[in-house]
């Protein structure tokens, strides 16, 4: 059979526009493919809702590809082991307590299993802003990474969500947008966001936890930014805190709708 150029162009564009038209309006959108985004994608999509992610990068996985310091091996404590017995992910015990993983193979499986479960995932997307009505938000406003990048002056484009998650780690960018564009308080001590604290990885672990929840009415907040949003420190290289994190918003959000 001859292959035709034009045929190839149209087949993606199609399939393309149609996924992307299936994402406008969604159960709830997630902002960044990092280890909580992509594991809150895949217990959100199994449960049957509507799920989107964007991601600004080409690749998904965040901060899970470089293990520590390049090294791609990343270490995870026993609570969080299920998960990736779950996930398929194969773990070895390293000590009592802690286990070990290859990182390519936890972030390919665990972006595999989300998609399969039925999330959709759209790669070199940036989150820019939010859309809000009636004090919530309403939904996410996004451009392509490369407009941004390139400073080029084109306008973003707009899906609704009845829920959000920002799990954009260290830089927790929605509810920067949320806390400079808008006056609604998070639900934070000072009501603002406190900014993320140094390393102390078992307090850090802990308070992930505690930390992931919803911050102002549309939004929930996971992972890192969970943790940079309440004034929590930060943890490293252990992943653990991040699988459970994306496990808790997600049975948070299927509690609550
Ligand atoms: O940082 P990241 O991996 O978030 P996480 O799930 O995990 C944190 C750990 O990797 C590590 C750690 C503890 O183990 O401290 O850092 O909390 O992934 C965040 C993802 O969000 C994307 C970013 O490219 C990254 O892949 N991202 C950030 N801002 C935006 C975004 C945005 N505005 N729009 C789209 N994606």
């Amino acid at each position: 059979m001859a292959l035709d150029e034009v045929v190839i162009t149209r087949a993606i564009m199609e399939r393309f526009t149609q996924k992307f038209l299936e994402c406008t309006s969604v159960d709830v959108a997630i902002v960044g493919g990092g280890p909580s985004g992509l594991v809150a994608a895949y217990y959100l999509a199994s449960s049957g809702r509507k799920v989107v992610l964007f991601e600004r990068k080409l690749s998904p996985g965040g901060g899970m590809w470089g293990g520590g310091m390049m090294f791609n091996e990343i270490v995870i404590q026993s609570e969080a082991k299920e998960i990736l017995d779950m996930f398929g992910v194969r773990t070895r015990e390293y000590r009592e307590g802690y286990y070990t993983a290859d990182a390519i193979e936890a972030v390919t499986t665990i972006c595999s299993r989300s998609l399969r479960a039925g999330a959709t995932i759209f790669n070199c997307m940036s989150v820019e802003d939010v859309m809000i009505r009636e004090g919530r938000v309403t939904g996410l406003v996004i451009n392509w990474s490369p407009v941004e990048m390139a400073g080029l002056h084109v306008d973003p484009m707009t899906i609704a969500a009845r829920d959000i998650i920002d799990t954009t780690g260290h830089a927790t960018e929605v509810l920067k947008v949320i806390e400079r564009k808008t006056d609604m308080r998070l639900a934070t001590p000072s009501g603002k966001l406190m900014g993320e604290r140094s390393m102390w990885a078992e307090e850090a672990e802990r308070q992930t936890l505690e930390n992931t929840r919803q911050i102002c009415p549309g939004v929930y907040v996971a992972g890192m930014s969970a943790n940079a949003a309440f004034g929590g420190p930060r943890m490293g290289p252990i992943f653990g805190g991040m699988l459970l994190s994306g496990r808790k918003v997600a049975e948070l959000i299927i509690a609550s709708s």
